[in-house]
């Protein structure tokens, strides 16, 4: 909240300010279940994201030096969702590139690219599987290096009539036969090709050699009775990356390249006018409820910026009378947030004592009933834009009573009485009611039954909010380039401890931080273990380390919380005007916390605040 205007506060106005307050302008814009736009995170090389028959999203993209995966309830907040590290690599293997999550006969497999030091020559596709239900618990087993016969990378698997099929982006001869292509084989495993490895498309056109001669990045999309091979052409630094199809008919011989009709253009390209360059090495997702077809793709939001941070774009797309994909232009929106988005099925919650049902006309296809006594249902992961209040939409079936009820809690407070009003056994209605959410997907709703027994079918939020923080409130602090966690050195408590970064752990003591709001509007930001100040240590230097002092209000001591956009913010100290910055924007744990000029677009300068209590 900005004080500009000469008036003196009334007692409501201030009261309102120390409550909740809402952060100046800078590319400000309230985060909504109704709309989003795109990027969708600050960085996100080669996307992939899947939809699971669990209602999560599974998101990996690349790092360069582990694997991370994220989850989520909402396909368009999944920067926002859990994230974990579910993979670093042995000593002498690098690049690790453009990973990819299935889930292949109820078991998880990560397939993604690596070299032993020699770069393309030793450039590889490596397989871990995971038996566990949920791909960030349980254990991750290496079945080592696929057998091409190619160098090569970005690998991706596909079922097709029951046999599983793998392409990948070969390498050949850059001075002539075909650069980089893609090739198909045959499977017998999910890590393992049995039979012929062809090419079934290299590059030819010139929009296909911009920088250099490069097809790669392949995914397949079924529909219409055709088979449609989606690639990236190009050199991913160049703005003009774009995406070309082959199609075939899903009757055909897929190892046969007869098979497969190349487009003569690319079918997306750049978009200066949306200010969308180098759009490729993409994915495809369906909304929750199945009725939208979206594209996942990176791209960079100006020309020239290379193979840098590429952030996440997500977009519907739409058919042809003849049957092909309408993949449009590259677009930031605002869009429509994708239908469901913000809906969590029942029966993707935890029942107590009661059962998970299928039922015509439910949405999933399938209801809980809560029907014993002391029956409940928990929804966890609850996932929203921003912290504040929102709309929750209950849609069930079967009230008996006149005053059927439900009770819900939210975040272990008090339940508050929800009436459900009366309806036929086979009929839907939807009731309301107001709940307080933290931002980010560490939201748990539970329902227990009331007077009558009732059916729940489907939950969905509804709402829209700006960046805020409440004062006295504990929020830990993430950069989400790296989505480490900003972190006091080895829990110190003595003044001029240095501040790191370090993996996230939810709110331990070193990495907690109490927002206090001064009376020019800035903050403090105290360290509860401590109870001392984040401080820029070396005000005088370019990048200024921060660390923590004994609180004196000195301006070297607050800072101003600047709204971004998308959830994210910026901290500027009041001394040095300079940004809170993740030195090197280093992804990695222990890399060093200062203040560096404020770099619009700075990666290394986002931060993510997320309520811990
Ligand atoms: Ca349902």
């Amino acid at each position: 909240m900005r004080i500009a205007i000469g008036f003196k506060l009334t007692a409501l106005v201030l009261l309102i300010m120390l409550t909740l307050t809402s952060i100046g302008a800078y590319g400000s814009s309230a985060a909504s279940t109704l709309n989003y736009s795109n990027p969708i995170n600050t960085a996100g090389a080669d996307p992939y994201i899947m939809l699971h028959s669990d209602g999560y999203y599974y998101f990996t993209r690349t790092l360069g030096n582990r694997l991370d995966i994220w989850k989520s309830r909402s396909l368009i907040a999944i920067d926002l969702g859990e994230r974990k590290t579910i993979w670093t690599p042995p000593s002498g293997l690098k690049d690790i590139w453009a990973p990819e999550i299935h889930n292949i006969g109820g078991k998880w497999y990560i397939y993604y690219t690596a070299n032993t030091g020699c770069g393309d020559d030793c450039r590889g596709i490596y397989v871990l599987e995971n038996d566990s239900a949920d791909p960030l618990q349980g254990d991750w087993t290496d079945k080592g290096k696929m057998n091409l016969p190619y160098s090569g990378l970005d690998g991706t698997v596909f079922d097709h009539n029951g046999q599983l099929y793998f392409l990948y982006a070969a390498y050949g001869d850059w001075s002539g036969s075909h650069g980089s292509a893609i090739a198909i084989a045959m499977m017998s495993n999910p890590w393992t090709l049995d039979g012929d490895n062809v090419i079934l498309t290299k590059p030819e056109y010139s929009w296909e050699k911009k920088g250099m001669p490069v097809n790669e990045g392949a995914v397949i999309l079924k529909r219409n009775g055709k088979i449609f091979l989606v690639y990236s052409a190009s050199a991913c630094w160049e703005d003009d990356y774009s995406l070309g199809i082959l199609t075939a008919d899903d009757t055909s011989d897929l190892l046969n390249p007869a098979s497969w009709t190349k487009s003569e253009q690319p079918v997306f390209a750049k978009s200066p006018e949306n200010g969308v360059y180098g759009p490729g090495h993409n994915s495809f997702v369906q909304s929750k409820d199945g009725t939208q077809d979206l594209i996942v793709y990176h791209g960079n939001s100006g020309p020239g910026q290379g193979c840098g941070p590429r952030p996440t774009r997500v977009q519907p797309f739409t058919w042809m009378n003849d049957g092909s994909p309408n993949f449009g232009i590259p677009t930031n929106g605002p869009l429509a947030v994708p239908s469901g988005d913000y809906r969590i099925e029942a029966e993707h919650g935890v029942p107590v004592k009661a059962q998970i049902k299928e039922k015509k006309g439910a949405s999933g296809g399938k209801i809980v009933r809560l029907n014993n006594s002391n029956s409940s249902l928990t929804i966890k992961d609850v996932i929203v834009p921003e912290e504040g209040s929102y709309t929750l939409n209950v849609r069930y079936s079967g009230a008996a009573g006149p005053k059927a009820s439900v009770n819900v809690s939210v975040n272990g407070k008090p339940a508050l009485l929800m009436a459900l009003p009366r309806i036929g056994s086979n009929q839907y209605a939807t009731a309301a009611i107001q709940v307080e959410l933290k931002k980010g997907y560490n939201n748990l709703i539970e329902f227990t039954k009331g007077k009558h027994a009732v059916e729940i079918d489907s939950i969905e939020l509804a709402g829209s909010h700006t960046f805020s923080v409440k004062p006295g409130a504990e929020y830990k602090l993430i950069n989400p380039y790296g989505g480490k966690a900003l972190d006091v050195a080895d829990a110190g408590m003595a003044d001029g401890t240095w501040t790191q970064m370090s993996d996230d752990s939810n709110g331990t003591a070193a990495q907690r931080w109490k927002i206090a709001l001064n009376e020019d509007g800035t903050y403090t930001i105290i360290n509860p273990n401590s109870g001392k100040a984040l401080t820029v240590l070396d005000p005088a230097e370019a990048w200024g380390r921060v660390g923590i002092t004994e609180n004196q209000g000195l301006d070297t001591q607050k800072w101003k919380l600047i709204d971004t956009g998308n959830g994210y913010c910026k901290l500027i100290n009041v001394q040095t005007g300079k940004a809170l910055d993740v030195s090197g924007a280093s992804i990695n744990s222990g890399a060093g916390v200062g203040t560096w000029k404020d770099l619009p677009g700075g990666v290394a300068q986002l931060w993510l605040f997320y309520r811990l209590d």
